[in-house]
């Protein structure tokens, strides 16, 4: 997946130097006329609806709905400068956890990442709010929760972690 989104914005980046790189080439020429302009006013509406298309198509899934299934875990995630406290040290694999996390103090960003460091799920903790988020992790092991927002002169050791282990245990 990241390698994908990397592929996508290296993908982009170059096409979008492509375009740079025309126009300003293109801005040594003569005055555009008025042909030129109306293919402009063109250009800028099917980007616009272009742009509200893949907005719309790719932001419909969200926000998702909290798990709410007879195996659902409820796990709640308290978080400050600069620590991170989870109620619940092993989570069962295989089923919808629906964390809660909070802050005491300033916004910190809960990324929660596997074994070899990969992010899973993320969710902001705002100060007076819960936000909540499901994940349902289908291999067991150890996890890491990081703080992905900068939150201060410590924010790289907010670090905490906890077990995923596997029901038939
Ligand atoms: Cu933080």
């Amino acid at each position: 997946m990241q390698s994908n989104v990397l592929l996508i914005s290296l993908v982009l980046m170059a096409a979008m130097a492509v375009v740079f790189y025309v126009a300003a080439r293109a801005s040594d020429g003569p005055e555009p006329g008025p042909r030129a302009n109306s293919k402009r006013t063109g250009l800028i509406w099917a980007m616009l609806v272009v742009g509200v298309l893949v907005s719309v198509g790719t932001l419909r899934p969200w926000p998702h709905a909290l798990a709410s299934t007879d195996d659902t875990i409820n796990v709640a995630i308290t978080s400050g400068q600069w620590w991170w406290e989870i109620d619940t040290v092993e989570i069962p694999a295989g089923k919808p956890v629906n964390f809660s996390v909070t802050t005491e103090d300033v916004t910190h960003g809960l990324g929660i990442y596997n074994a070899d460091m990969r992010l899973l799920t993320q969710v902001q903790a705002i100060p007076g709010y819960t936000t909540e988020i499901t994940y349902t992790f289908d291999e067991p092991g150890q996890y890491e929760i990081l703080c992905m927002e900068y939150c201060g002169i410590a924010h790289h050791e907010m670090v905490n972690e906890f077990e995923v282990v596997s029901v038939e245990e």
